[in-house]
């Protein structure tokens, strides 16, 4: 499976043509013509560049020069974080130059751990960070002279969670009456944030009703163009704007908060300071009175202090006990954004508003939230006839159901229904529009499940998508497992038809189609398993759950599945140890993926912990080869495994490899049925036995393949 490349140095006018490549083995060949053309340069380098080349070849000496057209150079690079990046400054000379690579006029420093590669004219960073960003210059040098060209490299961070705000910001102030307030909101949040400021108020000497729900009103509120910090100014304050203030950020993801308090001191608590200047230019009597009225004020403010004080600490408690009950109105807003900046992802902004309304924390009812209709996809609620519950979560379920007028064909069509459980929050609820509309925007294709409509108006919410009747596949696959010698002996019939080598390679290729739409469309999928692809009745793969808000950063690595398995066994290095998800890392799951069906639906990683795989992960270690799949597919698990993600292969390429296996695999079924199930064991490991933990809580009993790591 290497990738075999044809590298033409020192390009000449002459080396234009059709180039063919031809890859074969015993079973055939196969051809593949790529065509190489001049692009256009500028006439004025062109002939600079043909004078230094004939040069070169009349053996004279020249100074370097760059071999690439300059109009097709990009200087200005956006590199997003996790990615690698590969500079280029091919150049030529006479006698040959040298290049040597500064960043910010200095030599390159990368922390521990991180790669620089050097390639001839090429410097390729991995996994780059923040702390990669700057102007990196080449600087190629002969004795004859040199030249240099500058890149300018921008990281571009992704921060998939709810705001970040950020300690200290805002604080606590104290003015005097008729001074400036100044609150500021210092946060973080790659996703388009939305910033409100609060004001606690009391309704009966109480800042909360007796729901616990606090009682505020907005001050000013930011949705266009939010940058850090934000400010919340208030000019010529008075005695009233005395109180709580909240700074309030919302993304896609989530909320987050911090409340402080505004100190408004009357002009009268001056008054010590003031007279401690006079008081030498007074007379005594003047003198004691004044002292006497100061001593007393001293008292009756340290008193109000005191008071305030408690006051304060009271309603310290109040809010702290509400400050996850702010929402207040529950109107859902939307911000899809415009199709041609579809930059990084589809994710559009789901926000739940906060603004006036009436106060609630009431959790149960749906039909309180104000959906914004969507005439393209909104189907008659009364034409949905619901069935039996094909899952559930904690907040969410998916009903089997019946759309009756959803096409053209006669009667009803079965239908999959997603929406949520009663007893949900607002987030759920947001979290379920945001599928919706990333399922809208993302489009249809073949391999995915598809939207086919939605009911938003006059009760809950349903999402309305593809049926699957053939379930999970990883379950799928485990129900193809070959018979017992006994059941076949018996002719039962229950066990459904042992799959072909070519349905498994055909369930990859699916897989990989599947993905590699998904990526044009920008979308991530963040938990591509076996077990969130969906089969249709003519073993058409589905991937699902591509639209789901997963919040990264608040992973359980310890938390299971239904039947038991743990999802980081399914996550690149990256997106394990950095959080960086990118569709490198997707491409990764797709090898485990690709494992599970090559094991009919085996635990990948049996009775291994987790403690022993982030280690054996570390070290390199990969799962061995299943016994009965090709070296072949198992070259593209190991590819999907490369430790860095620019050396995986991209979701086209395998769409390519395995199209390729595909039309050479054969109708053979994949296991021999002679062969019974317990007799169905791979060879041990490349890891020894002893590296794993036998005793881990990981189920294995009934696991058709159990290569130890
Ligand atoms: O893994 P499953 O058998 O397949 O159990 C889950 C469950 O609902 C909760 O997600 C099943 N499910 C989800 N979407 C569909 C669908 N479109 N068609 C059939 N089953 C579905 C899923």
């Amino acid at each position: 499976m290497r990738r075999q490349s044809l590298i033409i140095l020192d390009f000449q006018p002459e080396d234009v043509g059709v180039y063919s490549c031809k890859a074969f083995n015993e079973f055939g060949e196969i051809w593949k013509n790529f065509t190489l053309s001049l692009a256009e340069v500028s006439p004025s380098e062109s002939v600079r560049e043909r004078a230094t080349v004939s040069n070169l070849q009349s053996g004279e000496r020249s100074s370097p020069f760059f071999t690439d057209p300059k109009g097709l150079l990009k200087n200005f690079i956006v590199v997003p974080a996790g990615k690698s990046v590969t500079l280029s400054c091919p150049a030529d000379g006479f006698p040959k130059p040298n290049i040597t690579w500064m960043k910010d006029s200095r030599p390159i420093v990368r922390f521990i751990g991180k790669q620089i590669i050097y390639k001839r004219w090429n410097m390729t960073m991995d996994v780059v960070g923040l702390d990669d960003r700057g102007n990196y210059t080449c600087l190629v040098a002969n004795s004859e002279g040199k030249i240099n060209r500058t890149f300018e490299v921008h990281v571009q961070e992704r921060l998939t969670r709810r705001p970040i705000i950020r300690d200290g910001y805002p604080s606590n102030q104290t003015v005097y009456v008729g001074q400036q307030a100044r609150f500021e909101c210092r946060f973080y949040s790659d996703l388009h944030p939305d910033i409100r400021w609060l004001k606690y108020y009391m309704v009966n000497e109480s800042y909360t009703d007796h729901n616990g729900s606090s009682y505020v009103s907005v001050v000013e509120s930011n949705t266009q163009n939010v940058t850090d910090p934000q400010l919340l100014i208030i000019n010529n304050v008075t005695k009233e704007d005395e109180g709580w203030y909240a700074c309030l950020a919302w993304n896609t993801i989530g909320f987050s908060n911090r409340t402080v308090w505004l100190s408004v001191l009357e002009a009268s608590d001056e008054v010590g300071e003031r007279t401690g200047v006079k008081v030498s230019s007074f007379p005594w009597v003047v003198f004691v009175v004044v002292l006497t009225s100061v001593l007393v004020l001293i008292l009756l403010a340290i008193i109000l202090c005191r008071y305030q004080l408690a006051k304060q600490q009271k309603n310290k408690v109040n809010l702290l006990t509400t400050q996850n009950h702010i929402i207040i109105k529950k109107k859902v807003i939307l911000e899809r954004p415009e199709p041609g900046l579809l930059e990084q992802s589809v994710a559009p902004l789901v926000k739940i508003d906060v603004t006036q309304g009436y106060p609630s924390s009431d959790k149960s009812s749906v039909s309180e939230y104000e959906i914004p209709p969507d005439p393209l996809w909104e189907f008659p609620r009364e034409r949905v006839v619901l069935g039996k519950t094909l899952g559930e979560g904690a907040f969410g379920q998916v009903r089997k159901g019946e759309a009756y007028g959803l096409t053209d064909k006669e009667g009803p069509t079965v239908v999959a229904v997603k929406m949520l459980k009663d007893a949900h929050i607002d987030q759920e609820l947001a979290d379920l529009v945001s599928e919706m509309e990333v399922m809208k925007m993302i489009g249809k294709h073949v391999n995915i499940i598809n939207l086919l409509g939605c009911c938003t108006q006059d009760g809950p919410l349903y999402v309305i998508v593809e049926y699957a009747p053939n379930g999970n596949l990883r379950d799928f696959l485990r129900a193809h497992r070959p018979s017992s010698g006994y059941e076949q002996a018996i002719g039962s019939d229950l066990k459904p038809k042992t799959l072909t080598q070519k349905d498994l390679i055909s369930f990859a290729y699916q897989v990989a189609r599947g993905m590699e739409y998904l990526v044009s469309r920008k979308c991530i999928h963040r938990d591509l398993a076996a077990r969130n692809v969906l089969v249709t009745e003519d073993k058409v793969m589905k991937i699902a759950d591509f639209g789901l808000a997963r919040d990264i950063h608040n992973i359980d690595y310890y938390k299971k599945t239904t039947d038991g398995r743990l999802p980081i066994k399914w996550m690149a290095p990256e997106a394990l140890f950095d959080r960086v998800y990118t569709s490198q890392s997707d491409v990764w799951s797709f090898g485990v993926l690709v494992w599970e069906i090559t094991t009919l639906g085996g635990t990948p990683y049996p009775s291994v912990p987790i403690g022993k795989l982030f280690h054996l992960l570390r070290e390199g270690h990969r799962m061995e080869k299943p016994q009965y799949c090709s070296l072949e597919v198992y070259m593209i698990m190991r590819e999907c495994w490369q430790n860095y993600p620019h050396q995986r292969p991209s979701f086209s390429e395998l769409v390519e490899d395995l199209d390729r296996i595909l039309t050479i695999s054969s109708e053979q079924e994949y296991l021999d049925l002679n062969m019974t199930f317990p007799a169905l064991k791979t060879p041990p490991s490349s890891c020894s036995s002893s590296d794993v933990d036998l005793d881990s809580e990981e189920d294995t009993s009934d696991d058709f393949s159990s290569s130890p790591c």
